[in-house]
């Protein structure tokens, strides 16, 4: 009786906390039909990691991975996109100088990408605002230039947790003053959309980039919730957009919400950014998921695991509500990711994937690096998150998605061909499920390449829903 009356309690709580009370009262959302496009028209279902968080931390800004680690990944799990870190402190050192030494190192890395016909979002990183809230010190902090830091001599203490720190005075005003609540700081938005503006025009036509991640995990300092998401957040979304579209008019703009609260499943208050391209808008939204339960060590199991699932339920509603009111944008998991170890962190894995292919969303695991949290050992062995992410997927469909799911042997697909696509539907099948050749019900093969693992599928004449099942060949 005791437990039941606890165990409410704890449910009661998470619904509050997760702002479910509304999402369950509402409308179930209906699934996004929008995706990011590539050059031939293709939807493209992205399938990929952060790489990496290394990056928040080395001298150059760059991360530690080589070109050989994602050769490895892409023989390995078949991603066919990175959301990669780059840092406002690496682009513009000194206010106004852009780095034209960070600009190259990172275009050598997205040529990388490009070679493998990866695409690559470039995310704009920040925890706790800068590594310059506590000199000397490893908070967890990266993204801004000291410079940009104005923290008014207000103190930054010390904890074991690093979201701890954004509780702190010091980092609550370095937020202030950038969004200038102070109203002491209006150039540092201004900076901030120029120093896109310099990224945008480097690499407006390198064929690996697709979009550009505004900001990482946006805080508001004393402004939080709606109050900052619709106002100052979306104004900066805004002013960055109308300065890359300068440079830069095809590749898709990523807006995200704040962290706190939407990573646990709240509904956003995010304004609409209007894209003053020629064209329909290319616009897209990237939030995080971090169920509390399972961040705080719970894993996926007993009472943490009905937490963990309402928390999923809650943030993909709340999830396609904001995108639908973003003017039906395409959504991108930007971040997800665990400790593996946990009990029951394959089936959270598996649970993601299948939430956000029911959904249409692209998926960014959190992250590339060794470890416990990726995808291999600091010795190179692969862990036990390979085998779950590699699966068969639709990597570039010629029409819309209107469904589909796989498991490592089967792939289900349902789409709307679009007759003026001329580039084929192109499908990733993995060997652990496909070791020789592969039955096509529903569709043609225009070609299976064993080596690349990549299937294409010649184009229905008509423009009726077909349904494709792709299984082993017997
Ligand atoms: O869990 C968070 C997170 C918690 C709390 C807050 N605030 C209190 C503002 C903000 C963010 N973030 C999760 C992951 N995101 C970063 C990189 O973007 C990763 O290092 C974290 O694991």
């Amino acid at each position: 009786m005791r437990r039941m009356r606890v165990a409410s309690l704890v449910v009661a709580g998470a619904i509050v906390l997760t702002g479910g009370v509304g999402s369950f009262v509402r409308a179930d959302p209906a699934p996004s039909e929008a995706y990011i496009t590539d050059e031939q028209g293709r939807a493209l279902v992205l399938r990929g990691f952060n790489t990496e968080n290394s990056a928040k931390k080395t001298l150059d800004g760059m991360p530690e991975f080589t070109e050989a680690d994602l050769g490895r990944e892409h023989q390995d799990m078949g991603t066919n996109f990175v959301r990669f870190l780059i840092s406002w402190r690496s682009i513009e050192p000194q206010p106004g100088v852009y780095s034209e030494v960070y600009l190259d190192l990172l275009a050598e890395r997205l040529d990388w990408y490009a070679e493998r016909g990866y695409h690559v979002m470039l995310d704009m990183h920040q925890d706790l605002w800068s590594a310059a809230i506590a000199p000397g010190r490893d908070t967890g902090g990266n993204g801004a230039p000291a410079w940009a830091t104005h923290m008014d001599g207000l103190p930054v203490g010390s904890h074991d947790m690093w979201e701890m720190y954004y509780l702190d005075p010091g980092v609550i005003r370095a937020f202030d003053n950038f969004w200038n609540t102070t109203g002491n700081h209006p150039e540092l938005a201004e900076h901030y959309a120029n120093a896109w503006r310099a990224v945008a025009q480097r690499f407006a036509d390198h064929p690996a980039v697709v979009a550009y991640d505004l900001m990482n995990e946006p805080y508001g300092g004393t402004l939080q919730g709606p109050v900052f998401e619709s106002g100052p957040l979306t104004a900066l979304y805004q002013r960055t957009t109308d300065a890359i579209r300068t440079v830069d008019e095809d590749n898709w703009i990523c807006v995200a919400p704040q962290a706190m609260g939407n990573n646990w499943g709240s509904p956003s208050g995010l304004g609409k950014i209007t894209d003053n391209r020629d064209g329909e808008q290319r616009i897209a939204y990237c939030p995080h998921i971090y169920p509390l339960p399972m961040d705080l060590g719970g894993g996926y199991e007993g009472i943490s695991r009905d937490l963990v699932d309402a928390t999923i339920a809650s943030w993909r509603d709340n999830t396609l509500r904001t995108a639908a009111s973003l003017g039906d944008v395409p959504i991108i998991l930007g971040e997800f990711g665990l400790d593996t170890t946990l009990p029951g962190a394959i089936d959270y894995v598996e649970k993601i994937y299948e939430t956000a292919a029911e959904m249409g969303a692209g998926v960014a695991y959190w992250s590339r690096d060794d470890g416990d949290w990726g995808p291999y050992e600091e010795d190179g062995s692969a862990r036990n998150l390979v085998a779950a992410l590699d699966k068969p997927y639709p990597r570039a469909v010629a029409g819309t998605p209107i469904s589909w799911s796989s498991t490592v042997d089967r792939l289900e697909l349902t789409y709307r061909p679009d007759p003026t696509v001329s580039a084929p539907t192109e499908i990733y099948l993995p060997w652990r499920g496909f070791p020789g050749g592969v039955r096509v019900d529903g569709g043609e093969v225009l070609a299976w390449d064993q080596s690349t693992r990549l299937l294409t599928l010649r184009q229905p004449q008509s423009a009726e829903n077909v349904a494709i099942t792709i299984t082993p060949a017997p």
